[in-house]
């Protein structure tokens, strides 16, 4: 692994960087107070070919690395993790299973509309009775009339009500456990999926998230993606690099908290002298940085291997873990560093610690994290 950016990826983390400041930054703070789902800042990045960022340039996209997906969504992510999960979720979970399992049918017809941003997708394997344990899911895909008649119910869907495609996983052997599980691309025109009311969160107000109702769904054969009982491997190749994504969002929350808590420091004074000079503020930046730094290159190296085609799950699960972790400290200290402002609404503070909570929990736990370092570590 290169310790250095390419000019490529030098590049487009200069258009990101452009991208989330002058566009993202001034819309963080309305979009967390209103909840406004930021429908123009999407299709901005669309028309900056960030959204096809993962899909090869035959179908529209950038062809990017992950490395550089990586990048994207931290400098999003540095000002609004709304935006930034927004994007990741279309990017990876929604849109990299049709690269990497579509056929050439299903790559023509979805991927050019996705990378164009014509179509956000959102991807639908939890349940409420099926989060962490993901084999367990009971929607049912039962063959009918050449296809499929899916039915059940998705919670915690992001982009949900939004997307114009679904990647939903459902069994086509109930009671069979993983070996069942069975992944679909559903239009969000199909009149079987329907979707209920946002959630109301603790955080990433701006994000779409509810649950996804499979109500006689009707589904060709033909928008099956890979075969029958692929589905688990789809999920779980899926989130090893959706795992990236929420990992680098965890360092972009991490490091617009210390670049605000740097500027702060610096010109908050008390005692007759900027708080920055204070040994206890400066040994919380500092720690802050070492944690960024570490937390960013465990999500680069993910990143590598993935790119370089060799197994990357473990490193993923230790990227998201270290990161995420790292990002509910950081934010919490960076708040602390601000002292009362810290606490008021109108400062970015409060908001990056309510959205780095997330980050812990979904795209898997941090608990079933450990649980995958740990059984590469175990096995025998
Ligand atoms: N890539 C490809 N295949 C994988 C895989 C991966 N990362 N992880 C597991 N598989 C395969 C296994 O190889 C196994 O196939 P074989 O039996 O052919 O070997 C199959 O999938 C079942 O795997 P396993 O036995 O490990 O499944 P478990 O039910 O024990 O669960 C965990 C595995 C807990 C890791 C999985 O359920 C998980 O990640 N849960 C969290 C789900 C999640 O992140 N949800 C968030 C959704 S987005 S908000």
């Amino acid at each position: 692994m290169q310790l250095t950016l390419s000019p490529e990826q030098e590049a487009l983390r200069k258009l990101a960087r452009e991208f989330a400041e002058r566009e993202v930054k001034p819309r963080a703070e309305a979009i967390d107070h209103t909840g406004e789902f930021p429908k123009d800042l999407v299709q901005k990045a669309a028309d900056l070919g960030l959204l096809g960022i993962l899909v090869p340039e035959e179908y529209g996209g950038a062809g990017l690395d992950h490395i550089s997906f990586a990048i994207f969504v931290e400098e999003v992510a540095r000002f609004c993790a709304s935006t930034s999960v927004i994007l990741d979720v279309h990017a990876s979970v929604g849109t990299e299973p049709i690269v990497l399992f579509g056929s050439q049918d299903q790559r023509r017809r979805w991927l050019v509309d996705l990378a164009q941003g014509k179509k956000l997708a959102a991807f639908a394997l939890t349940e409420p009775e099926a989060g962490s344990d993901a084999a367990n899911l009971t929607s049912t895909a039962i063959r009918r009339n050449g296809g499929y008649l899916l039915n059940g119910t998705k919670i915690f869907i992001s982009n949900a009500g939004e997307a114009g495609l679904y990647v939903i996983f459902a069994t086509t052997r109930p009671g069979s456990g993983a070996t069942g599980i069975t992944a679909f691309l559903v239009g969000g025109d199909n009149p079987g999926l329907k979707v209920g009311p946002k959630f109301k969160k603790m955080g990433l107000n701006g994000s779409a998230i509810a649950e996804v109702y499979l109500e006689n769904c009707v589904v060709d054969e033909a928008d099956r993606l890979g075969q029958e009982g692929d589905g688990f491997r789809i999920a779980m190749r899926a989130l090893d690099s959706g795992r990236i994504g929420i990992s680098a969002q965890a360092v972009g929350l991490a490091q617009g908290a210390l670049n605000d808590a740097v500027a702060y420091a610096r010109e908050r004074k008390q005692f007759g002298r900027p708080i920055a000079e204070l040994q206890t503020i400066q040994n919380k930046l500092a720690d802050m940085a070492v944690k960024i730094r570490a937390a960013r290159w465990m999500t680069w190296k993910a990143a590598a291997l993935c790119d370089a085609g060799q197994p990357f799950t473990r490193e993923a699960s230790m990227a998201k873990l270290f990161a995420t972790d790292a990002a509910m400290d950081i934010t919490l200290d960076a708040l602390q560093v601000f002292g009362g402002y810290g606490y008021l609404e109108e400062y970015p503070m409060a908001r990056r610690v309510r959205d780095a909570k997330a980050c812990q929990i979904y795209e898997g736990t941090n608990q079933i994290q450990r649980m995958v370092i740990a059984r590469e570590l175990v096995r025998v």
